[in-house]
């Protein structure tokens, strides 16, 4: 039976907003039989040891499906889909259609929405400072639960390098110019991993090539 970690009790300006609403669109979508988790967030229980080693981010949704949990709303519909066999097609190519659809909503279009709600709460009035350190503060809470994540392992998802891993380290490629990484050893290392590859360094250097420019300009 699957277990959906939604929230019960929550603070009033978050009622509406979730995402567990998504993993339980795709349940009732998928006619799977489930029962819920009611998530007291108000009593912190989000935060506690044991939340924490389902979810790696500390947040909701989750399932649990018999022992096998999936985190990110994005992934859990997807593998409701799979495992239902509705939602989604079966030939590779329809459903790499569906993949790249959620992934453009979840890292294209709503880190950008997410944006225009945290300027909201923040950047209105006597709050109009706290944006700068809210953001800020925001991305060390992600990457202190990656430097977590990584403890005792190599690669973020297997203990193979795989496509997560290329999407991980793609990711924080964004910031190896500020010191954001520094207080995690961890995640540097990491990072550091992932771009020794050959693979990357042919990367770079066939980018570098078709851009005209050198690779330690880009490095
Ligand atoms: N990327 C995650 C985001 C999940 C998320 O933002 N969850 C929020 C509720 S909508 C949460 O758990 N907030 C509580 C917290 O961050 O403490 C997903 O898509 O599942």
């Amino acid at each position: 039976m699957i277990t959906l970690y939604g929230f019960g009790r929550i603070f009033p300006e978050g009622v509406g907003e979730t995402k567990d609403l998504r993993a339980q669109w795709a349940l009732e979508e998928t006619g799977l039989p489930y029962r819920v988790h009611a998530l007291d967030h108000t009593a912190g229980e989000l935060d506690s040891d044991a939340y924490g080693r389902i979810s790696p981010f500390h947040q909701a949704p989750v399932i649990d499906d018999d022992g096998f949990v999936v985190a990110e709303s994005a992934a859990v519909v997807l593998y409701l889909a799979e495992k239902a066999g509705k939602l989604i097609p079966g030939d590779v190519q329809g459903r790499t259609c569906v993949v790249q659809w959620c992934f453009a909503a979840a890292s294209t279009v709503e880190p950008t929405l997410v944006c225009i709600d945290l300027i909201g709460i923040f950047d209105s009035g006597k709050a109009a400072h706290k944006l700068h350190a809210e953001v800020p503060k925001l991305a060390r809470r992600w990457l202190g639960h990656l430097e977590r994540r990584l403890e005792g392992r190599e690669w973020i998802a297997c203990a193979d390098f795989t496509a997560a891993d290329i999407m991980m380290a793609g990711v924080l490629r964004s910031i190896r110019k500020t010191d954001l990484m520094q207080p995690f050893p961890r995640l540097k290392a990491y990072y550091e991993r992932c771009h020794a590859r050959p693979a990357w360094q042919r990367t770079l250097g066939l980018y570098a090539e078709r851009l005209g420019v050198s690779v330690d300009d880009i490095r």
